[in-house]
């Protein structure tokens, strides 16, 4: 059988036109303007990143693209990808787990996908089998510690295709609170998006939030809470971290099972969201992607935007 060509990372103008339905001297202008990056072989010939071809797919604004060209025909359902990755998990497999995450990354899936119908219910399940006694506690922490190394992994490798000139999204977990993986994966949502994110983690006392978004100055911020906020003062002073946030003309988002119903009442409208998805719709409305590409030039702006990594 064929090796899918996302295990190659690299790919040719002629496979990217292939995929994409354009011609060749297409996608090399758009290359030399800057709106694809690439790298070019000792021999002069332009090598495409997959990842960043993907970013462009998976933002939606290539429509006809025959996407199986670029290997991901093979991506099985999410249900199969949960299932396999609780498997993973639970066996402590961290390859396995590993080869899951990136393998769905590069066949294209959305993050906020992978986060919300693979990752979440996978752990949920380790969390019902922990509570049901079929799986010990250190069966739950080791496949937290595969997880959370494998989303490492992804992270490094968007960090390698990160776009230039991004607004800052700054987010984590409040103080109490050691849930590594929600602000985990809002930072990577938010990376493949275009932002450049400071993901403060778990445990982040509310005072440490304050400081950093002053100094900071995030566009967004997300707080995630994955254990019950039931204290009345605790609720206030993140309500009054909100209203700072606001009034410096930023955008705050809560997120998590810890925030109970009347938290969620008292905040209002759209600054709750009850998953990742949420938060993506709403980075993308704050800071939509590059625009689709035209056949022919694309516009001036995009050409100034992006810097190729072109040598
Ligand atoms: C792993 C885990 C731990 C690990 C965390 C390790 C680590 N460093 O990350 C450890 C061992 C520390 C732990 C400890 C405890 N845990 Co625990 N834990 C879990 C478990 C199994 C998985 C959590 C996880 O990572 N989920 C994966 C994420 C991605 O999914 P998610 O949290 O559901 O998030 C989704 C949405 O909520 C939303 N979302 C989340 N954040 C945000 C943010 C924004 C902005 C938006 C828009 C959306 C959003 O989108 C996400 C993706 O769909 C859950 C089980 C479960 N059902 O979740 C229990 C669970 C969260 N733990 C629970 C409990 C009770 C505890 C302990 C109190 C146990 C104890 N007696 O000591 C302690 C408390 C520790 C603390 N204060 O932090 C309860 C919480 C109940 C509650 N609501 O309060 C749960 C639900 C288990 C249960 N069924 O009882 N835990």
């Amino acid at each position: 059988m064929a090796q899918p060509l996302w295990s190659t990372k690299y790919l040719s103008t002629a496979q990217v036109a292939q995929a994409l339905g354009v011609g060749v001297s297409t996608v090399k202008r758009w290359v030399d303007e800057g709106l694809l990056p690439a790298n070019r072989t000792p021999g002069g010939h332009r090598k495409l990143l997959l990842a960043d071809v993907l970013r462009l797919l998976r933002s939606g604004q290539l429509p006809g693209v025959d996407i199986t060209a670029l290997g991901a025909a093979d991506l099985p359902s999410t249900e199969r990808l949960r299932r396999r990755l609780t498997e993973a998990l639970e066996r402590g497999d961290a390859r396995t787990v590993q080869r899951i995450v990136l393998g769905s990354y590069r066949s294209g899936l959305a993050l906020e996908v992978l986060a919300d119908e693979v990752v979440a219910p996978a752990m949920h399940q380790i969390g019902h089998d922990w509570e049901a006694g079929r799986l010990d506690v250190y069966e739950e922490h080791r496949g937290t510690q595969a997880i959370a190394a494998a989303l490492f992994a992804l992270k490094a490798l968007l960090e390698k295709t990160a776009l230039r000139s991004m607004p800052v999204a700054l987010g984590g977990a409040p103080e109490g609170d050691w849930t590594l993986l929600p602000s985990l994966l809002a930072e990577l949502i938010l990376m493949d998006l275009g932002w450049k994110v400071v993901n403060l983690g778990p445990n982040t006392p509310l005072a440490s939030f304050r400081k950093a978004i002053t100094e900071i100055r995030p566009k967004l911020v997300w707080i995630s809470a994955s254990h019950g906020l039931e204290s009345p003062a605790v609720q206030e002073q993140l309500l009054r971290l909100a209203e700072e946030v606001e009034q410096r003309r930023s955008t705050v988002i809560f997120g998590g099972r810890g925030f109970v119903p009347e938290f969620q009442q008292r905040l209002g409208p759209g600054k709750f969201g009850r998953c990742l998805a949420d938060l993506a719709h709403l980075a993308k409305s704050l800071h939509p992607l590059p625009a689709r590409p035209r056949r022919g030039r694309p516009p001036k702006k995009a050409r100034r935007r992006r810097n190729p990594s072109t040598s």
